[in-house]
């Protein structure tokens, strides 16, 4: 069946100075001779007019590249259009190309999954590139642009290059009798297995830094009603994101808030003030409350300083050495300024007034910064690379604990086979179609 030619607005939508227009498949060259009355050079760009094809008004005045396939991002022949970034002349040069037969609008991510089919890129650097245009900091762009380049494949790829040659040795011990074999082949076999199987190991125990650094890192702010939590993420976010007021019990949902704290994405959460709930909606709060704080991987206690030395029982259960502890009102502090409680150190702030909060805020990246400095960089970025990767620990683990392998050396082929699978599944050059859809709905349109 010959393939569809699809298109899409590759560039943001909205006011901009240009925008691109991708169009890929069989037909992109001559439906833009269509529109622009000329056929295109190969792999440069020419100034063209492009006209609707029903009336032949003109849409707009722009670039055209032509990209011929196999050697382009999708492995099809490609178009982009450079045209004015207005909403209108998108619009137009959308609609005229959807009225060609044979073309169609662009599913999310299909531009990225044509040419993940066509041998292109493999999966995990598709996913890459998904994360190259979510990145919203330094450290996420680093990431990205590591995976995209093969960090992870690389990993991949190797550890079944070196199972398949391990089966095949194995393979030899089902073919041949025990006379016949050499000595150490088991030992080898295992040998490989054991490295291969620690060299996962490794990658697995990596402290889900990959995974928080593509997503955020968590931090909720704790502490009892009034204490200033919301005053105190506004002041973070430097703007009103939550409601503050005097009246205690105020913020019942988890509000948060994207940071970028020295490199490093934050999601930071303010949350319902602890205290006997007064009724089901404040005991809900309460609940999210704790919940976000218990799963948060930093946690900032705020303490009232209009109450200071009185530290609420809700809030002791929260001085640890893990967290942050913050007084909060040092404007209106009546004694002098503490620095410490129970041998933890006390940051004293001013959500009204800002005092403090440079000084907190260089103790968050220094938090921040102290989940990933100094360690290399981890290439699982996801669920799923993790749980792939834990089934072939798995079936690796099977591998070395049948004592009995020798006797029954089938079953335990079938390990190693099932390992080399799960690797595989990893940068998709095995069984992954059940994984496509739910990989590139992640997507947006025009990627
Ligand atoms: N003097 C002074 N007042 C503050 C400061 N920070 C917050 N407040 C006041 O304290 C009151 C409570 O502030 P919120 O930020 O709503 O407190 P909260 O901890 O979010 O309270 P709940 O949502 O009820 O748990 C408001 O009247 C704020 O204006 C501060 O640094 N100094
Ligand atoms: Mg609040």
């Amino acid at each position: 069946m010959r393939a569809s030619t699809i298109f899409a607005l590759a560039s943001g939508r909205g006011r901009a100075g240009i925008a691109v227009v991708r169009i890929s498949g069989p037909d992109a060259r001559t439906a833009t001779a269509e529109l622009t009355d000329r056929v295109l050079p190969v792999r440069r760009a020419v100034r063209v007019d492009l006209r609707d094809p029903a009336d032949q008004e003109l849409l707009d005045q722009g670039l055209a590249i032509f990209f011929p396939g196999p050697a382009s991002f999708t492995g099809e022949d490609v178009v982009e259009l450079h045209v004015h970034g207005g909403i209108a002349v998108v619009d137009g040069v959308l609609r005229a190309l959807s009225g060609r037969e044979g073309l169609r609008l662009a599913d999310p991510g299909e531009f990225t999954r044509r040419g993940f089919e066509n041998g292109k890129l493999d999966l995990t650097a598709a996913e890459g590139v998904a994360d190259l245009v979510a990145a919203e900091t330094e450290a996420q762009r680093r990431q990205a642009l590591g995976q995209m380049g093969g960090a992870l494949a690389a990993f991949c790829d190797a550890g079944r290059d070196k199972l398949v040659e391990t089966l095949a040795y194995w393979e030899a011990a089902i073919d041949f009798s025990e006379e016949e074999l050499p000595p150490d082949l088991e030992q080898r076999v295992v040998t490989a297995v054991s490295e291969l199987s620690a060299a996962i190991g490794a990658q697995l125990s990596d402290g889900y830094r990959g995974e928080r650094l593509r997503q955020g890192i968590e931090a909720a702010i704790v502490g009892i009603p009034n204490a200033g939590k919301s005053s105190l993420l506004n002041r973070l976010a430097r703007r009103d994101a939550a409601i503050v007021s005097e009246t205690a019990g105020t913020t019942r949902d988890i509000i948060e808030v994207h940071l970028e704290l020295g490199g490093y994405p934050v999601i930071l959460a303010d949350t319902a003030g602890l205290r006997d709930p007064g009724d089901a909606i404040e005991e809900e709060g309460v609940r999210r409350a704790i919940e976000r704080a218990e799963r948060a991987d930093m946690r900032i206690v705020v303490m009232d300083g209009e109450a200071w030395p009185v530290v609420a029982a809700e809030t002791r259960a929260w001085i640890t050495a893990d967290n942050l502890l913050v007084l909060n009102k040092t404007d209106s502090l009546q004694s002098t300024a503490p620095d410490e409680l129970d041998g933890h150190e006390i940051i004293g702030i001013s959500a009204k007034t800002g005092a403090g909060i440079d000084t907190l805020l260089v103790k968050l990246e220094q938090r921040v910064a102290g989940i990933f400095a100094g360690k290399a960089a981890p290439i699982v970025t996801r669920a799923r690379h993790r749980e792939a990767l834990e089934e072939t620990q798995v079936a690796l683990a099977r591998f070395l604990d049948a004592s009995d392998r020798l006797e029954r050396p089938e079953l335990s082929a079938e390990d190693l086979r099932m390992a080399a699978r799960a690797l595989g599944r990893i940068t998709g050059s095995v069984d992954v179609e059940d994984l496509l859809d739910v990989i590139f709905a992640d997507f947006c349109i025009g990627k």
